[in-house]
């Protein structure tokens, strides 16, 4: 299966990837659906990463994010984000909202959920800011507006941004070979990703810890392993 894919890389011209929290798991990230433990073992990340459990609660749903930007401060890249960063013939797509990627130097990244190093105005007046990740802030106030602050990043309901999605979305249906890395892909309309590349005649090749049945080549095992030795 790794020859197949590698052979088909070979032949590719506008090969692209897509990326979930499986990529950065082998650094240390917790992926969106792993059982959370300690203080939060009790709280669903459906709930927190959402408008109306910001709405509830908004010191709690920063408090959250802030441990996460923690643990992400402390992480490094690992051998997936740094072959990844090294293809420059490559383009990123990622679901991810951490910087793992850019740190490895990866060039031509699309994050469609947003970033966790930044906040915004929560009532859209358009003021963002860059957050210590090694030392956020707890909730706190716009200096433009004074509605709360909160991470910029995409919640469930909310739209992707829309340069983002529409170039993820261009790039699927000319990719000649799409790299599917750590991702449920049960999430829209980012996993719709995949079956725009597949139907346009992309070779999927889907990199990740569990079997998958769907169409395309399947190499099962961790990224940090698989996807040195595929870009290789
Ligand atoms: C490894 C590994 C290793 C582990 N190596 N592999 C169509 C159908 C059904 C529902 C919808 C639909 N269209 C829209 C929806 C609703 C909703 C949705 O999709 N819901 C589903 C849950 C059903 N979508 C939305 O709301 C989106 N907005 C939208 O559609 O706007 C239009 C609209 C507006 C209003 C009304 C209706 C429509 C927005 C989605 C935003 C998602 N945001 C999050 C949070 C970001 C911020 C944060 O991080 O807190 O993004 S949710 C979360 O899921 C996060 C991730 O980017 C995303 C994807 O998760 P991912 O990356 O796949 O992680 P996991 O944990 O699920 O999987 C990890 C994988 O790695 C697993 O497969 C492991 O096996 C593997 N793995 N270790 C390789 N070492």
């Amino acid at each position: 299966m790794l020859e197949a894919a590698k052979s088909a890389l070979q032949k590719a011209e506008r090969p692209v990837t897509f990326s979930g929290a499986g990529l950065s798991a082998e650094s240390g990230v917790p992926t969106f659906r792993t059982a959370q433990s300690g203080l939060w073992a009790e709280y669903d990340p459906m709930e927190l990463a959402s408008p109306e459990g910001f709405a509830a609660d908004p010191a709690l749903v920063v408090d959250w994010y802030n441990q996460r930007r923690r643990t992400i401060a402390a992480a490094q890249p690992n051998p997936a984000h740094i072959a990844m960063a090294l293809r420059n013939d490559m383009v990123h797509i990622t679901q991810n909202v951490d910087d793992l990627l850019e740190r490895a130097g990866a060039g031509d990244l699309v994050h469609l959920h947003g970033s966790i190093n930044r906040d915004k105005c929560s009532a859209g007046c358009g003021y963002r800011e860059i957050v210590d990740m090694a030392d956020p802030h707890s909730l706190r106030l716009c200096p433009r507006c004074g509605h709360s602050m909160r991470p910029d990043v995409v919640w469930f309901g909310e739209q992707l941004p829309r340069v983002e999605w529409l170039r993820a979305d261009e790039l699927a249906a000319q990719a000649d070979a799409f790299i599917v890395i750590g991702t449920s892909a049960q999430v829209y309309p980012a996993a719709r990703l995949i079956t725009t590349a597949r139907t346009a005649g992309a070779t999927v090749i889907v990199v990740n810890i569990e079997p998958d049945s769907a169409p395309g080549i399947h190499l099962t095992g961790p990224a940090g392993l698989i996807v040195p030795q595929l870009l290789s």
